[in-house]
């Protein structure tokens, strides 16, 4: 299956399921159906990439929701496509051969890093040790032989939970130690696995790392904000709200944001990209959007069952006052939908050097 790690997972795809991951990969992306068989050409051919994959603070539940949720494509398509040279979780090699493993690559090979979980730095980094070294240590050996690095998930991009105050071991993110490399952040608690499957791609074909927000986030991935994106919308717009979790408007649907959700102040892809193959997300099931992709969300997005104070609607302004939403859009509608559409490509988002390239893709 890849050159190093031997996995619990059935053999490379077959044609069909490659077909269908590489069609969702481009969904993903924004591309259209007509670059499909560039992307599979790219899949099928191009050099499989080198991936150094370490784990540091975290509760793996970025590893598990890719490669053993129900995305056995995707999952297989992504050990398909990348050469995964040592990762933690599913390699067979234990010890001294899985220390090899990672030392041959990183002395000897180009590779793209991926980090998932967060670094403690407090205390000279000791509350995370693997083979005898802190993460502090293997980051500081091995993100400087990187060609890139993919931080999945929102501890390793953000610090997540881990530096959620008062923040006990120090811990933080790959880009508040490394600097000089590429970053890519994939956050999320877990992340979507199309959005690293998509970046894969994207480097693939087109042989450069996708565009990237000012929190390095791939636009294609964290352009726009749930709330703009949200089936729930309408009843948000006509003031329509479940008051609380089980009553009767919770029941038909309403708007999540006076139980809390967050999907106002949040940017992600899930109610397009969507989980688990059977196409649900948390505002689907009746849960808001908790924030899980924005820095720091277990201290700026609590309490996680109360409302946003403030909100700003494209043509009124901030509305500091949920219930009176409905009739302060009634006469704003038409304002509203224009602006809407300009603001929810997050154009103000859009870092410096991409920013002229994606005004003109956009
Ligand atoms: Fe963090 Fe990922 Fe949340 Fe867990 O590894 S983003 S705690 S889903 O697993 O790092
Ligand atoms: Fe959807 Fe939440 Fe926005 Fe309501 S507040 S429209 S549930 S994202
Ligand atoms: Fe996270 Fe909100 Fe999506 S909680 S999974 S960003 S809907």
């Amino acid at each position: 299956m890849t050159d190093k790690v031997k996995t619990h997972l059935n053999p490379r795809l077959n044609r069909r399921g490659f077909l269908k991951g590489c069609t969702m990969a481009a969904a993903a992306l924004g591309l259209s159906e007509t670059m499909v068989p560039r992307l599979v050409e790219a899949a099928s051919t191009a050099e499989r990439p080198r991936v150094i994959w370490l784990h540091f603070q975290e509760c793996t539940g970025c590893t598990e929701s890719l490669l053993r949720a129900s995305h056995p494509d995707i999952a297989r398509l992504i050990l398909d496509v990348i050469s995964l040279d040592y990762h933690e979780t599913v390699m067979a090699a234990a010890g001294h051969q899985a220390e090899h493993n990672l030392h041959e690559t990183v002395d000897n090979h180009p590779f793209i890093l991926v980090v998932e979980g967060a670094i403690p730095t407090k205390d000279n980094g000791v509350y995370c040790k693997i083979a005898g070294k802190t993460a502090l240590e293997i980051l500081g050996e091995v993100a400087p032989k990187a060609s890139a690095i993919i931080t999945i998930g929102t501890c390793a991009a953000f610090g997540g939970v881990q530096a959620a105050a008062p923040n006990p071991t120090g811990a933080v993110g790959v880009q508040d130690l490394v600097s000089d490399k590429p970053i890519v952040n994939i956050p999320g608690c877990p992340p979507n696995p199309v959005s690293f499957l998509g970046t894969i791609l994207h480097y693939l074909t087109f042989k450069k790392l996708p565009l990237l927000d000012n929190l390095n986030r791939p636009l294609f991935a964290y352009g726009r904000r749930i709330h703009d994106q949200c089936e729930r919308r309408a009843h948000f717009d006509e003031g329509r709200f479940a008051e609380e979790f089980g009553d009767e408007f919770h029941q038909q649907g309403y708007c999540l944001y006076k139980v809390g959700c967050k999907g106002p102040e949040t940017f992600s892809n899930c109610p397009v990209a969507r989980f688990n193959d059977v196409g649900v997300w948390p505002v689907s099931v009746g849960h808001g959007c908790i924030g899980c992709t924005e820095p720091d969300f277990w201290d700026t997005m609590t309490p996680f069952y109360e409302r946003l104070p403030k909100v700003k609607i494209p043509g009124t302004g901030i509305i500091e006052d949920a219930d009176n939403i409905g009739k302060v859009l009634v006469g704003a509608t038409a304002v509203g939908v224009g602006l809407h559409a300009a603001v929810g490509i997050g154009k103000s988002l859009i870092k410096g050097k991409g920013k002229q390239e994606a005004e003109e893709e956009a």
